[in-house]
């Protein structure tokens, strides 16, 4: 599913983010940038030790990365060239801000994508594997996040992607498009 949103291109489609041939795809870290499951490890794997030794230098640089914050490396093998490390929060019920700080997610990659020039990104669904934001929710919560950041006065990548892993995710975020966007 592909829309046009001013000059922006907001692509949904069903994938592997690894495979992404974007400038930057984002990861769904852990505080401490150290490798995990999941997407992260994927990443990983895929981009080889240039990812490990640039999450280790801003390790020991700034002790990680907040929950709701950002962090860019070079991508190392992966076709992306930067991967931006992302923090998603643990689903804990719902009243614990978590909305807030996935939304933060999003707008901070987005944010590092503009200030490094970045024109395509690609964003996997964060928070709703191990961390266990319920996807329903997740996919409002990414996509108001995403549109608030299209219509403030700023520049926006030319193609925001989401690549979801399974149908379940994918469909979910069909649906949310249809609520935030509009038919
Ligand atoms: N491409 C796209 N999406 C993927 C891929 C892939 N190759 N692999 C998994 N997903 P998760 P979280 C989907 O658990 O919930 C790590 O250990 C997956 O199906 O990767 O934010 C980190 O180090 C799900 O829809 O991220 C953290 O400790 C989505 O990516 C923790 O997990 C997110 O699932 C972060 O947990």
């Amino acid at each position: 599913m592909k829309r046009q949103i001013r000059e922006t291109t907001l692509e949904l489609i069903q994938g592997d983010i690894t495979k992404s041939e974007v400038d930057a795809i984002v990861n769904a870290a852990n505080s401490e940038l150290i490798g995990g499951g999941g997407v992260d490890g994927a990443i990983r794997r895929a981009g080889g030790d240039e990812i490990e030794r640039a999450c280790a230098e801003i390790r020991r640089r700034e002790g990680g990365c907040p929950t709701g914050q950002a962090v860019i490396t070079p991508g190392g093998n992966l076709h992306a060239k930067y991967v931006i490390h992302t923090v998603g929060p643990v689903w804990k019920g719902g009243n614990s801000g978590e909305a807030e700080l996935l939304a933060s997610c999003y707008q901070k990659s987005l944010r590092l994508a503009v200030d490094n020039d970045i024109q395509s990104i690609s964003f996997p669904s964060i928070s709703t594997g191990i961390y266990g934001y319920p996807t329903e929710k997740a996919a409002v919560v990414a996509l108001t996040a995403v549109k608030g950041f299209m219509f403030q006065d700023n520049t926006v990548p030319t193609t925001i992607r989401f690549v979801l892993f399974d149908e379940v995710t994918h469909t979910c975020y069909l649906d949310a498009l249809r609520t935030v966007f509009g038919k």
